[in-house]
């Protein structure tokens, strides 16, 4: 498979924005949190309580909805321009565990609190709405324990990889590929093989440095569109 690195390696740049502060920010999260002040106001289930609310008169549309019927908002959808910031609360435990960064219903990029321990652990990266990479670590302590590249046709990972227990990107010691078994890159037990993916895993290297996952906090793209 022809990686697109070109476009991998630009776009999570290319999308990132700044954190946006002071007032106007925090009034335009208070309106959104009072679903009292939102311009539509529907009940899907019937139970004579809203549950979806839209504000769409100004240039950020917000889309908030309650997905477990229990009073508490827990999706938030602000769109501007086109692209879309989303953080939901996914187990209705009151705490955001997931943020989404993309055009509306095509996410291109993903953080998760996979666990719900409070700490992030979990990218995901997207092209063309297929998913095409993975890092697993722990943004409490900000470490980095493995990442998986996914096939876009078959949607099955073709390339994992586990690092050494220093954790650091530049020491990897395991490489699973689909189909071919495992592989230590340290001990060269298949050596062209070895070689061939050394070379692949040198340029997820790179991606998960310039992209750093643990640099930002996800909500920043979330501020960035509803400042
Ligand atoms: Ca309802
Ligand atoms: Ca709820
Ligand atoms: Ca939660």
């Amino acid at each position: 498979m022809k990686l697109p690195w070109r476009a991998l390696l630009c776009w999570p740049l290319c999308v990132g924005a700044s954190a946006a502060k002071g007032s106007a920010l925090a009034t335009e999260w208070s309106t959104i949190r009072d679903t009292s002040k939102m311009d539509t106001a529907d009940d899907r289930n019937g139970d004579g309580r809203p549950d979806a609310w839209t504000l769409t008169n100004r240039a950020v549309a917000w889309s908030v909805a309650d997905q477990n019927f229990d009073g508490q908002p827990d999706e938030f959808r602000c769109t501007r321009s086109g692209r879309e910031a989303a953080k939901q609360d996914r187990n209705f435990d009151g705490a955001i565990d997931s943020y989404t960064v993309g055009r509306p219903k095509h996410p291109e990029r993903a953080t998760l609190d996979v666990n719900f321990d409070g700490s992030f652990d979990t990218w995901l990266y997207y092209q063309q709405d297929e998913l095409l990479f993975m890092i697993n670590g722990d943004a409490a302590t900000r470490q980095i324990t493995g990442w998986t590249m996914y096939d876009p046709a078959s949607r099955q990972p073709f390339l994992l990889a586990a690092l050494a227990p220093t954790h650091n990107p530049s020491t990897i010691r395991t490489v699973k590929i689909e189909g071919r078994g495992e592989i230590d890159l340290l001990a060269g037990t298949d050596k062209p093989a070895a070689i061939q993916e050394e070379a692949r895993q040198k340029q997820l290297i790179e991606f998960i440095k310039a992209e750093q996952p643990f640099a930002r906090h996800p909500n920043e793209d979330f501020n960035a569109c509803a400042r």
